[in-house]
């Protein structure tokens, strides 16, 4: 199938600082919008607030897609949710295995990290970059300081094609994209919140205030709304919800 937009250009390097910086100089150098860039291993790769990605070089999907949303399409969640969902069915499609988001962006397999994301925006380009760990073993994530981490091979006791998987993770992308340019963001919402199986749960949230705690009643792209036992439902901005813990 003909890619809509994400994957038109897929362009493959041995060994970058981060593909999220290749794509960003790819798309100041006029790369068109839908242009993937993959790596075999990068020399800095990052995750959010400064943290590090770590992946051994040829074990991991390294991937950033260039996208240049219209309005409709730019809020940091809508993004997030597009992401998320669409490497959590990647993963879950390539394990066959229980596979969670875990908020906002993580996706889980079998209780441990199996990929992250990251998302910038710079001047009406926006880059998603996505890992998702595919051959480490499990003793080769311990010894990378990654105890809490996955990989595909580490959960499925088999090796996979690294470039199968980011295919198919490019395909989903595209896909998701697709149907949110096209209006549809209720569906990715509606996948996303279900990934996240958190709606009826009791949960804690962390914000700049402080700790609310309460049944998780409903999630959108704006806010988040929490039955609180004395107070009665409140509802609070989803740009300000730093964690999510599940109680019960
Ligand atoms: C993320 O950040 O999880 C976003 C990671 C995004 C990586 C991709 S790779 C392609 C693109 N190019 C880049 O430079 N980045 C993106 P965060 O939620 O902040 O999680 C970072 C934390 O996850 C680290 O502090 C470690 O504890 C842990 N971590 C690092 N490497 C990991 C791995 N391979 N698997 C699981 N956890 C890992």
């Amino acid at each position: 199938m003909q890619p809509c937009l994400i994957g038109r250009q897929v362009i493959r390097f041995e060994s970058v600082t981060s593909t999220n910086d290749v794509a960003f100089e790819l798309a100041e150098a006029g790369a068109c919008e839908g242009t993937v860039v993959l790596a075999g291993t990068q020399t800095r790769g990052r995750g959010r607030h400064g943290r590090p990605w770590r992946a051994a070089p040829n074990t991991s999907v390294l991937l950033s897609a260039i996208l240049r949303p219209a309005q409709s399409c730019q809020k940091t969640t809508v993004l997030t949710a597009t992401a998320a969902v669409s490497a959590y069915e990647t993963i879950r499609s390539c394990s066959g295995l229980e596979t969670v988001i875990k908020w906002p962006n993580d996706v889980y397999l079998l209780g441990c990290k199996v990929s992250g994301i990251l998302i910038e925006q710079r001047r009406g380009t926006c880059v998603i970059g996505i890992g998702i760990n595919v051959n480490q073993t499990a003793k080769e994530l311990y010894a990378a300081e990654l105890p809490e981490a996955i990989s595909l091979r580490a959960a499925c006791s088999r090796e996979f094609s690294t470039e199968a998987v980011a295919m198919d993770l490019v395909r989903q992308l595209d896909l998701a994209y697709d149907e949110v340019v096209q209006g549809g963001h209720d569906r990715v919402l509606q996948k996303w919140v279900t990934a996240m199986r958190l709606r009826g749960a009791q949960v804690r949230i962390r914000h700049p205030a402080g700790e609310s705690m309460g049944r998780l009643i409903a999630i959108d792209f704006d806010e988040l709304r929490l039955d609180v036992a004395v107070e009665g439902p409140i509802a609070l901005n989803l740009n300000h919800v730093q964690a999510i813990q599940r109680l019960a």
